[in-house]
C-alpha cells in the first residue's frame, strides 16, 4: 500500500470512530474491511469519487424501538429492539435476529455491515440487515418467549416485508422464536408471505436451512484443503459453541471422517479426546434445543470427557478450528497458540469470532483462514433459497438443496481465490478475497444508481 493510501485509511478510520462513539464492534468490522478495500481501490477513481465504502459503512437506516411484555409473575418488562438496514443495493435487506442480553446497536451494526459483504458473496439477490433485542431467552418459559416475540413483531412488522427486509434467526432465535414471530406477522397483516426465513417446514420453511450454516463452514474448509491436495478426513477439529452452527459443523465433520473434540458455551468448554460421535452429538442437540441445558452436563454423561469452566477451547491441540459461538471469542494470544500447536485451517462459523489481533496472526502465519462473511454464508444462502421457494409457492427436494448449498459454498470459495491471490506465492488471503469480492458487486450496483 502506498503511503498516501495509509494516510487515507487512517483518516477514514478516524472518521468512522468519531461518527460512531461507543461502538467498538462496528468500528472493528469496518476497519478489517477498509484495510483491504483501500488497497484495492487505490487506482479506481470512481469508487473514491462516489464515496462507496463511506456509504456502505453508514447504515441506510437504524430502527430502534421499545418492547414491553409481561412475565409469568405478572411483572411488566421493558426491552430494547432494533433493526439495522445496512444496504439494499443488490436485494432486500436480509439477515438474522439475535436475542441475547449483550445485544447493542454496535453489535447489530457490525453484523449488518458484514452481512452486506456476505450476502453479496452468495451470488443471490440479497443485501445486508440485522436485528435483535437485549432479551435473554435463557430460563424463560415458553409462554414468556412467545409473548416477547409477539411484542417484538408488533413493532417490527411495519419495517419488514418479503421484498423489503427479510429477517431470520441468529443467537437465541431458532425455529421456535421464528414460529411465534411469523404467527404474529400473519395475524397483524393478514398476509402469508416469506417475510421471515428459517420457518418450520409446515409453513413455508426450507429443508436444510437448519443445517446450512454449520455444513457450509465445513464445506469451505474442505474446499480450502482440497486446493492444497488435502481433506478433512482424519483431522482433529476444535469447535466452539454448542448451538445451531456448532452442532451442524460437528455433524458434517463426522460425515467427512474428521474428529471433533470440543464444544463450548458461555460457561466453559468440554474436551472429549475420543471425539464427539453421532450418538453423542444427538445427545447434545437434545440437551441444547429441548432441555435447554448447559454443555457442562456433557462431562457428567460421557465420563472420558472433561469440562473446563470459564475457559475457551483454543489451547487444545488440533489440525483445524471452527469458532461457532460469538464475536471476539478468539484473540491474538489464542490465535498464536493455535498456530503454535499446528492448526492449519480456521473456518469461522460465527460472525467476527476472531479479533483484529487474531486476524493479523492468522494472516501473517499464512494458514488457511476463512472469515465468517465467507465461511458462514451457507445459512443465509439457504435463506435466500427459502425466499425463492416462497415466492414461487413451491418446495424443493432435499437433494436439490444439498447440491445448491454445496455449489454456492464452492462459488464463494472460488470468488475469494479470484481476489485473494498473493504475489509470488500459492497462498490465498481469504480475508482480502472475501472483502474485495463482496465489495465489487455492491459497489458496482451503487455506481449504477448514482448518488442516492
Ligand atoms: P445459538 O443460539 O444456537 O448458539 C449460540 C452458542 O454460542 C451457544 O452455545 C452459546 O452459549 C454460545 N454463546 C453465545 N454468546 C456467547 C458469549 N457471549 N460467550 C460465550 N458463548 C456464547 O446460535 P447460533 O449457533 O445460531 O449462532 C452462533 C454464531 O453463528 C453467532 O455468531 C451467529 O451470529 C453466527 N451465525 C449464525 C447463523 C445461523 O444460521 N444461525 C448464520 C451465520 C452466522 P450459551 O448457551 O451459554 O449462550
Ligand atoms: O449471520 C447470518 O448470516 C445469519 N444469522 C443468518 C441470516 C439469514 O438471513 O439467514
Amino acid at each position: 500500500m502506498a503511503v498516501s493510501d495509509h494516510v487515507d485509511l487512517e483518516r477514514f478510520i478516524k472518521g468512522v470512530k468519531k461518527r460512531n462513539p461507543g461502538q467498538p464492534e462496528f468500528v472493528q468490522a469496518v476497519q478489517e474491511v477498509a484495510e483491504d478495500i483501500f488497497e484495492f481501490i487505490a487506482d479506481k477513481e470512481e469508487y473514491h469519487e462516489y464515496q462507496i465504502l463511506r456509504r456502505i459503512a453508514e447504515p441506510d437506516r437504524v430502527v430502534s424501538f421499545r418492547v414491553c411484555w409481561e412475565d409469568d409473575d405478572g411483572n411488566i418488562r421493558v426491552q430494547r429492539g432494533w433493526r439495522v438496514k445496512n444496504n439494499n443495493a443488490i436485494g432486500p435487506y436480509k439477515g438474522g435476529i439475535r436475542f441475547h442480553p449483550s445485544v447493542t446497536e454496535s453489535i447489530l451494526k457490525f453484523m449488518a455491515f458484514e452481512q452486506t459483504f456476505k450476502n453479496s458473496l452468495t451470488g443471490l439477490q440479497i443485501d445486508g440487515g440485522k436485528g435483535g433485542a437485549n432479551f435473554n431467552p435463557k430460563g424463560k418459559s415458553d409462554h414468556e418467549v412467545m409473548r416477547f416475540c409477539q411484542s417484538f413483531m408488533t413493532e417490527l412488522y411495519r419495517h419488514v416485508g418479503d421484498d423489503i427486509d427479510v429477517p431470520a434467526g441468529d443467537i437465541g432465535v431458532g425455529t421456535r422464536e421464528i414460529g411465534y414471530m411469523f404467527g404474529q406477522y400473519k395475524r397483524i397483516t393478514n398476509r402469508f408471505t416469506g417475510v421471515l426465513t428459517g420457518k418450520g417446514l409446515e409453513y413455508g420453511g426450507s429443508l436444510i436451512r437448519t443445517e446450512a450454516t454449520g455444513y457450509g463452514a465445513v464445506y469451505f474448509l474442505e474446499d480450502m484443503l482440497k486446493r492444497r491436495g488435502d481433506s478433512v478426513e482424519g483431522k482433529t477439529v476444535v469447535v466452539s459453541g454448542s448451538g445451531n452452527v456448532a452442532t451442524h459443523a460437528v455433524e458434517k465433520i463426522i460425515q467427512l471422517g474428521g474428529k471433533a473434540v470440543t464444544l463450548s458455551d458461555s460457561g466453559g468448554f468440554i474436551h472429549d479426546p475420543d471425539g464427539i460421535d453421532r450418538e453423542k452429538l444427538e445427545w447434545v442437540k437434545e440437551l441444547k434445543t429441548i432441555r435447554r441445558g448447559r454443555i457442562a452436563e456433557y462431562a457428567d454423561e460421557f465420563k472420558r470427557a472433561t469440562f473446563h469452566a470459564g475457559q475457551r477451547p483454543w489451547r487444545v491441540a488440533c489440525d483445524l478450528a471452527i469458532p461457532c459461538a460469538t464475536q471476539n471469542e478468539l484473540d491474538g494470544d489464542d490465535a498464536t497458540i493455535l498456530v503454535k500447536n499446528g492448526c492449519r485451517g480456521v473456518s469461522e462459523g460465527a460472525n467476527m469470532p476472531t479479533d483484529l489481533d487474531g486476524v493479523h496472526v492468522f494472516k501473517d502465519a499464512q494458514i488457511l483462514y476463512a472469515p465468517g462473511k465467507a465461511a458462514n454464508a451457507g445459512g443465509v444462502a439457504v435463506s435466500g433459497l427459502e425466499m425463492s421457494q416462497n415466492s414461487a409457492r413451491i418446495s424443493w427436494k432435499e437433494e436439490e438443496l444439498q447440491l445448491l448449498l454445496r455449489e454456492i459454498m464452492q462459488g464463494i470459495h472460488d470468488r475469494c481465490v479470484a481476489y485473494g491471490g498473493t504475489p509470488r506465492s500459492d497462498h490465498i488471503d481469504y480475508v482480502r478475497g472475501a472483502n474485495i469480492a463482496g465489495f465489487v458487486k455492491v459497489a458496482d450496483a451503487m455506481l449504477a444508481y448514482g448518488v442516492v
